[in-house]
């Protein structure tokens, strides 16, 4: 049956030959979206890059007008453009807010950026972003989020294997990702992780070592067990030392406990107990709401890297 493969082929080509990838209109066309990295500066000279970006390109100037709120004020903790025009044919554009140096102890300050209005395009539904200035003239402050966390993996051969060491363990393939948002590094010695069994007993599913210390904008995981392999995206790897994170499909809860027993954050599993055998993840990371990681890439997890599996 050879002569009907030869047949086919030159047909296929021709079908493929015949589509251009710009028949299709991407869903978000004519709209723009607004993003900052990073999202936490230092007071003392930080500064975040705010960008418009379209969904495709347009024949006429997009001008985005932003509104700044928040407890930062524009002039004085910061400066920063009210305006980002894309030129007709790009697809983006950026500029880049800037942090105020002060001698003040006012704690770190919260900017929120909106689109007060755009002129020949239209806002992606509703966009707006959070910038933390970080107050230099105080302690450093905890500023770490709970981005990725992997409760449920499948048990379906090894698509569950999320610490790549070649075999599925419910137990040791669970992880929680969480990411520094400091522009400061921090040092997570004797910080406890805790499952809502045992804070109730007070022994730690993990203690973290000594030593552990996490750079600015970087990734801290913690697997139930097993060994680890891969490179995680550059992140600080670790296994619970109690051999099992224990986080139930069902009405758990996550604590994130200083060395001083302070809980600095808490992940509640309840909202999202349906069973994926995949990961839970903000979208957009760091910034964004949980939601199941394979809506948004075809992996079922990316422990230490974003969602698109580049590192942080
Ligand atoms: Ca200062
Ligand atoms: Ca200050
Ligand atoms: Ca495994
Ligand atoms: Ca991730």
């Amino acid at each position: 049956m050879n002569h009907k493969i030869f047949a086919l082929i030159p047909l296929a080509a021709l079908a493929f030959s015949g589509c251009k990838t710009d028949d299709v209109e991407p869903i978000n066309a004519g709209k723009v979206a607004l993003s900052a990295d990073p999202v936490t500066i230092s007071e003392d000279g930080g500064s975040s890059v705010l960008t418009a970006t379209l969904g495709s390109v347009m024949e006429e100037d997009v001008v985005v007008m932003l509104a700044f709120s928040g407890d930062a004020e524009s002039g004085k903790d910061f400066n920063a453009d009210a305006q980002i025009t894309i030129p007709k044919g790009q697809i983006s554009s950026k500029i880049t807010l800037t942090a105020v140096q002060d001698t003040i102890k006012e704690g770190n300050e919260t900017i929120q950026v909106d689109m007060q209005s755009v002129t020949g395009a239209e806002e992606d539904g509703v966009q707006k972003v959070e910038i933390v200035i970080e107050d230099d003239d105080v302690p450093a402050q905890f500023n770490m989020v709970i981005n990725e966390v992997l409760y449920d993996p499948s048990n379906n051969g090894l698509d569950g294997d999320a610490n790549g060491d070649g075999s599925y363990s419910q137990a040791e393939d669970e992880f929680v990702e969480f990411v520094n948002l400091s522009s400061q590094a921090i040092d997570l010695s004797g910080y406890k992780i805790f499952d809502t069994e045992n804070s109730l007993t007070g022994t730690p599913n993990h203690l973290v070592p000594n030593g552990t210390i996490i750079q600015p904008g970087k990734a801290f995981v913690v697997f139930g067990g097993g060994t680890p392999t891969g490179t995680f995206g550059g992140a600080t790897v670790q296994t619970s030392t109690s051999g099992d994170l224990n986080l139930n499909n069902a009405g758990d809860e996550l604590l994130f406990v200083s060395a001083a027993g302070d809980t600095l954050l808490r992940f509640n599993i309840e909202p999202l107990s349906n069973n994926p055998n995949e990961s839970y993840t903000r979208y957009p990371d760091i910034t964004g709401d949980f939601e199941q990681h394979s809506a948004h890439s075809t992996k079922l997890f990316s422990p230490g890297t974003k969602v698109d599996g580049t590192a942080f």
